[in-house]
């Protein structure tokens, strides 16, 4: 059975431009969608990432500025566009909530639910939070009744009739789930998730009405209704997925998410995946938030940094370095300019940029034929480097690399080839450390992929010739 796999991301609120705590989650599964592709072959691996473009907070952001709302999201998805493709991210698809094919795929999923007899009419009275696009109890705001994600906010009391879906129906489904290996990782992220299933699972309203929302998709059973931006936004994954022949026993599915929203794809999505009789997920993997200088990166403190801002700077793949190095896989961290460029300085101008110069330069010099070499074969011993990306940690796989780099690097300090005479020596010596360079480069595909073409542009023939420098030191 061939193994196929769907990877994606969140798709991004289009209600302004993307800062670089967005962007990790991107490169994240970028490094995980290339690695699946290396191993499994690209014809069976589908990556989608792109914009949900409905609800509340996408038409408040359009009015501010006095613009129609699908002018608004048009320009903010352009730019998210160009923000992830400014970090090589090599989506298949960029999807946005308001393509005919998607709006199509989500009416007919609620309206599918409803037949199914899981969503029903009935009337809310509580409290929104716009910022989370989200209903909320009491007991989930701060002392001050505000979000405590979104405290600049104002908490909105709605009263409206509208469609709820049965998503308490779900709860021991839930919970089985939840509880079933490799369903959340990581490990440590099940607590949460069942203690909502034990504070009990309230059905939730999932459409507003046209008169107080109209930007959304309408309501297949009551046209006077615009179906719910979460309910719409999480069928982008099974847009993309039943297209491409991705949604069906012989596929994996992965959503990489942020902590934040953990809650809507362990505990909604699979109850509204089972109302229908779709697919379940296989992994929703959980990362933590990324902090800029000990504060929350919001446009409010004035800290928002975009992608594209560092790309310029310091080059596409030194940002993913960084990111897939150092940032929040597990827990969320603390990041600055200046721990950036420490790392640049350290890791990728005197680690690898000054290794492979070193090794092509000794290389070019002893005019030594060391043959051509298969970049593109993986034996036993290149798979294991990628062992640790079973759990997603990509941070240590790549520290594992740069293991191999550093005593690669001391091998070359230890034998100082410059100094050998016997050529016999020479060749001994240097042949193995073009091997290594070579094997590492061969791995490096996943995080550094123009990087990786750089190398082997220098490293491929039997003539080694020096390059550019990699990482030009700052
Ligand atoms: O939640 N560090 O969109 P979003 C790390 N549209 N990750 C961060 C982050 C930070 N500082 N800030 C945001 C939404 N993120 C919905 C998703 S999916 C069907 C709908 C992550 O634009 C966040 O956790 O608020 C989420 O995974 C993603 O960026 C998009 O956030």
């Amino acid at each position: 059975m061939i193994k196929k796999t769907l990877i994606t991301t969140a798709i991004d609120y289009a209600n302004d431009v993307i800062h670089i705590g967005h962007a990790y989650e991107k490169i994240l599964a970028d490094a995980f969608a290339r690695y699946q592709r290396l191993i499994n072959g690209k014809e069976n691996v589908g990556f989608v990432t792109g914009t949900d473009e409905h609800g509340t907070t996408n038409e408040k952001a359009a009015k501010k500025l006095g613009i129609e709302t699908q002018k608004h999201v048009d320009n903010i998805s352009d730019q998210n566009k160009k923000e992830i493709d400014a970090l090589d991210i090599s989506y298949n698809r960029f999807i946005r909530t308001t393509d005919e094919d998607h709006k199509k795929v989500a009416a007919d999923f609620f309206k599918k639910s409803f037949d199914n007899g899981d969503i029903y009419k009935g009337s809310y009275e509580g409290l929104y939070c716009e910022g989370c696009e989200s209903y909320k109890t009491l007991t989930e705001l701060n002392e001050n009744g505000q979000c405590t994600l979104h405290t600049t906010r104002e908490i909105q009391k709605y009263q409206e009739e509208n469609y709820f879906f049965r998503w308490a129906k779900y709860s021991d489904i839930l919970k089985t789930l939840v509880l079933s290996e490799r369903f959340v990782l990581p490990d440590g992220k099940k607590k949460e998730m069942l203690s909502f299933i034990e504070n009990g699972i309230q059905d939730i309203p999932v459409t507003r009405p046209k008169y107080k929302l109209p930007w959304g998709i309408t309501c297949p059973i009551d046209d006077s209704q615009v179906i719910y931006v979460w309910f719409d936004a999480l069928i982008n994954y099974f847009t993309y997925g039943s297209e491409n022949n991705l949604w069906d026993n012989e596929t994996e599915i992965v959503h990489f998410v942020g902590k934040d929203i953990a809650r809507w794809h362990v505990l909604l999505w699979p109850a509204m995946l089972a109302s229908v009789g779709y697919k379940l997920p296989t992994t929703i993997y959980v990362h933590g938030f990324i902090n800029l200088e000990g504060e929350k990166i919001s446009k409010s403190k004035g800290n928002v940094i975009k992608p594209s801002e560092l790309v310029n700077k310091y080059g596409v793949d030194a940002v993913r370095y960084y990111f897939l190095r150092y940032g929040p896989i597990v827990e969320d961290v603390d990041i600055s300019v200046k721990h950036l460029e420490d790392v640049y300085n350290g890791e990728l101008a005197n680690g690898l940029g000054n290794t492979v110069a070193r090794i092509a330069k000794l290389a070019q010099n002893s005019g030594i034929d060391f043959g051509d070499f298969d970049f593109a074969t993986f034996s036993g011993d290149d798979l294991k480097m990628f062992d640790q990306f079973h759990d997603f940690r990509v941070d240590l796989v790549i520290q594992n690399i740069w293991k191999k780099l550093s005593l690669l690097d001391k091998h070359i300090n230890e034998n100082e080839p410059w100094k050998i005479k016997d050529q016999d020596k020479l060749k001994e010596v240097l042949t193995y450390e073009v091997g290594e360079i070579r094997n590492i480069t061969k791995i490096l595909g996943p995080f550094l992929p123009s990087t990786q073409k750089k190398i082997e542009a220098v490293f491929n023939k039997s003539f080694i010739k020096v390059g550019e420098n990699l990482f030009p030191r700052l």
